[in-house]
C-alpha cells in the first residue's frame, strides 16, 4: 500500500531545506521564555508560529489600505479587494484548486466544517442516511456530524483503527455496504500523526456513491496536498497552523458542488440582490462569505501559501519526515515512555508519548522550566484516547522550523521529568 504512506515528493532532487536559516523568517523563535531559556515550540500542531512574511503582510494592510473589500470604490478600497482575491489565487495554487473560486474563506477548519454539515449536509442527508467518519476524528470533525444525524435522524458509522492508529480499511469496506451519503475523515491525525491512504479512501468512497470530505488541518501544513489529484470533494483546513494568522481558513470543493448548494450564513457580501421578502444570491465563492471578512488574515494566508511554494511543500515533508525519525529514535530512550502512534513512515511530525507514573500535565509543566512547550491533554480527540484507553498524552509536534536541537531540549527535559518523579 505504497499510497497510503503518500510521500509523494519524499524523494526530491532539490537541496534539503535548511531549518537553522528558515528560523531566521520567524522573530518568535529567537525570544526567551520567563525561565530564563530559549523558546523551544513543540506545539505546532495546535498553532504555528508566523514568519516576518506573514506578520508583514498584516501589518502592511492595517497600515497602509486597510479599507473593506468588494465595495470601495477608491484607491485602498480597490488595493484591499485585490490583496484579498489575491490571496484566495495563491491559496488554490497551493492546494490544486483548478478554480479559485472553488476556494471559500472561512474562520478556520472547524468553520469549514460545519458550513458542509449545514448547508450540504442539511439537504443531502436524511432519515437513515449513514455518515461514515473514524475513531480518530478531531472534535471539530465528529460534533458538527453528530448535529446533523441527530436533527434528520440518520446515523454514524466509525472506521476503527488498528492498535498503532491504522485506519482499518477492511472495516471501512463492509462500512460502504451502508451506502453512506458522506465519509469524511483526516488527512493526518493531530494526535498520533497518522497519514491516511486519501485517495484510496476516495476511490472507495466514490465506488460506494458517497462524497468525502477530507480534514487537511494537519496536512495542509506538512504535506505536499493537491485536491485534483486527491480526488475528494471537501478539502478544509485552517490558516493558523499554516504559518498564517489565526481566523483564516478554507473550504475547498468541485465548482459544481458548492453552486448547488444554498448559503450557510446570511447577510451582506453573499447577496446579489435583496427584496423585503426574497433574495438572490452572490456567486460562488462569495455566496458563502457573509459579512466583513477577517480580509487581514486571509491576506496573511495568501502570504503564508506563497511562502511555503516558495520553500516546496515536498522539501518540507522530507525535512518533517527525517525529525519524526529522529524524534521517535531520541524519545524510546527515555526511561518509562511509551510512544504512540504508526511507524515514522505513515505519520506526519506529530509523536504523542506518556511517562510511567507522571500525569502529562505534569510532564508539559516541568518542561515549560526548560523553555519547551509541548501540549498535554486529550487534543480534542476524546473518543480516540478512550480508544487506546489513555486518560490523556503528551505531545510534541514539528514544523518547518524546527530543529534536531529542539528534540534534544525535549529529551533532556524529559530527563528532568524523570528526576523529579523518580520514574
Ligand atoms: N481538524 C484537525 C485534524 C485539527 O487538528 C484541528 C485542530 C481542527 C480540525 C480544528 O482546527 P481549528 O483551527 O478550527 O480549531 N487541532 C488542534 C490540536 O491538535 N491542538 O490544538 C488544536
Amino acid at each position: 500500500m505504497a499510497e497510503a504512506v503518500d510521500l509523494r515528493g519524499a524523494v526530491s532532487d532539490a537541496p534539503p531545506l535548511d531549518p537553522y536559516a528558515l528560523r531566521a523568517d520567524f522573530p518568535i523563535l529567537s525570544t526567551t521564555t520567563s525561565h530564563g531559556k530559549p523558546l523551544v515550540y513543540l506545539d505546532s500542531a495546535a498553532t504555528s508560529q508566523k514568519p516576518r512574511v506573514v506578520i508583514d503582510a498584516v501589518d502592511r494592510f492595517y497600515r497602509d489600505y486597510n479599507a473593506n473589500v468588494h465595495r470601495g470604490i477608491y484607491e485602498i478600497g480597490e488595493r484591499a479587494t485585490a490583496a484579498y482575491e489575491a490571496a484566495r489565487a495563491s491559496v488554490a495554487r497551493f492546494i490544486g484548486a483548478q478554480d479559485d473560486h472553488e476556494i471559500v474563506f472561512t474562520r478556520n477548519a472547524t468553520e469549514a466544517i460545519n458550513l458542509v454539515a449545514y448547508s450540504w449536509g442539511r439537504r443531502n442527508v436524511g432519515r437513515g442516511d449513514a455518515i461514515v467518519l473514524t475513531e480518530m476524528e478531531h472534535h471539530a470533525n465528529l460534533v458538527p456530524w453528530q448535529l446533523l444525524v441527530q436533527e434528520v435522524d440518520g446515523d454514524l458509522e466509525f472506521i476503527p483503527i488498528t492498535d498503532d492508529g491504522i485506519l482499518r480499511l477492511d472495516v471501512f469496506e463492509v462500512l460502504l455496504r451502508l451506502r453512506p451519503r458522506l465519509v469524511a475523515f483526516t488527512h493526518v491525525s493531530n494526535t498520533l500523526g497518522t497519514i491516511t491512504p486519501v485517495r484510496e479512501m476516495v476511490e472507495m468512497a466514490h465506488a460506494a456513491g458517497a462524497l468525502v470530505l477530507v480534514d487537511g488541518a494537519q496536512a495542509v501544513p506538512h504535506l505536499p496536498v493537491d485536491v485534483a489529484e486527491l480526488g475528494c470533494d471537501f478539502y478544509v483546513f485552517s490558516g493558523h497552523k499554516v504559518l498564517a494568522p489565526m481566523g483564516s481558513g478554507a473550504l475547498w470543493a468541485r465548482r459544481e458542488l458548492l453552486e448547488s448548494m444554498p448559503p450557510f450564513l446570511a447577510g451582506g457580501e453573499m447577496i446579489r440582490e435583496v427584496h423585503l421578502r426574497r433574495s438572490e444570491f452572490n456567486e460562488i465563492p462569495w455566496k458563502f462569505e457573509a459579512g466583513t471578512p477577517d480580509v487581514a488574515a486571509a491576506i496573511g494566508l495568501g502570504a503564508a501559501a506563497d511562502y511555503l511554494m516558495g520553500i516546496g511543500m515536498d522539501r518540507v515533508r522530507v525535512h518533517e519526515a527525517e525529525l519524526t525519525r529522529y524524534a521517535l529514535d531520541r524519545l524510546a530512550t527515555v526511561p518509562g515512555i511509551t510512544l504512540y502512534g504508526p511507524p515514522a513512515d505513515r505519520r506526519s511530525g506529530v509523536v504523542p508519548f506518556n511517562i510511567e507514573g507522571v500525569h502529562p500535565h505534569d510532564v508539559a509543566q516541568v518542561l515549560d522550566r526548560s523553555g519547551v512547550c509541548v501540549r498535554a491533554g486529550h487534543h480534542c480527540t476524546m473518543p480516540l484516547h478512550e480508544r487506546l484507553d489513555l486518560a490523556a498524552t503528551a505531545r510534541a509536534s514539528f514544523n518547518v522550523y524546527s530543529t534536531r536541537e529542539d528534540i534534544d531540549a525535549l529529551v533532556d527535559g524529559l530527563g528532568e521529568v524523570v528526576r523529579i518523579f523518580g520514574a
